[in-house]
């Protein structure tokens, strides 16, 4: 079995969810699919934070899902079974590692073909590469890489590469097509009028169009 057992990633954001209370659309998505989970509350208190991902993690657990929360490498450990999701200007992956211990996973966010490279060698599980399209929240930051990054990062490696930002139902077998392992997504799902299908339709959409591992 591949330590990175999932293709679609779901990111949360609990103030972009049409309203709905965080564990009902993550019930819905891991009950239709989603089988790894992001806690990424970046204005929550390290206290409440901590009181959430213990509970997502017991909804993740139940669900045969990963759970991973965003930077935050004490909260991580406190919780057992959960992984990290480094930033890029994050604590570097090799000193992760040597806190967490080989098992739990770390995710790392990329924005270059050179920030997965360096993440790989340092020893990451995987990355998020983006912002591969247009998305409002990640605008002050630039253009979109576009879809040729995740070709170039996956061209030479078979080093898992999940792409990230403005991905739909109508692009994921875009990015897929191109060699993306997987797809890492906030409000296709978080703010979906109906998560349980939006669910479905994208691990559909994702596996029709995977790529053979290269
Ligand atoms: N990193 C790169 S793009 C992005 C992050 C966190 C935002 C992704 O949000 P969405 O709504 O899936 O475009």
């Amino acid at each position: 079995m591949p330590r990175i057992d999932f293709s679609l990633y779901l990111i949360t954001d609990r103030h972009n969810t049409a309203g709905r209370p965080l564990h009902v659309v993550l019930n819905a998505a891991l009950e239709h699919g989603v089988r790894a989970v992001q806690i990424r509350e970046k204005d929550l208190p390290v206290r409440s934070l901590l009181t959430l991902t213990r509970e997502i993690a017991t909804q993740t657990e139940r669900c045969a899902a990963r759970c991973f929360v965003n930077d935050r490498v004490d909260v991580c450990l406190s919780v057992p079974g959960v992984g990290i999701h480094l930033r890029s200007d994050s604590l570097p992956v090799d000193k992760v590692r040597r806190l967490v211990g080989p098992d739990r996973l770390i995710a790392v966010s990329t924005h270059s073909v050179d920030e997965v490279k360096r993440a790989e060698q340092q020893g990451a599980d995987f990355v998020v590469l983006g912002p591969i399209y247009d998305t409002p929240s990640k605008r002050a930051f630039g253009q979109p890489i576009g879809l040729a990054a995740i070709d170039m990062a996956r061209s030479k490696s078979s080093f898992p590469v999940f792409a990230i930002g403005g991905i739909t139902r109508e692009n994921v077998g875009e990015v897929m097509g191109v060699g993306a392992s997987g797809v890492a997504v906030i409000s296709e799902i978080m703010a979906a009028p109906d998560v349980g299908l939006t669910t479905r339709e994208l691990c559909l959409e994702i596996a029709r169009h995977r790529t053979v591992i290269r």
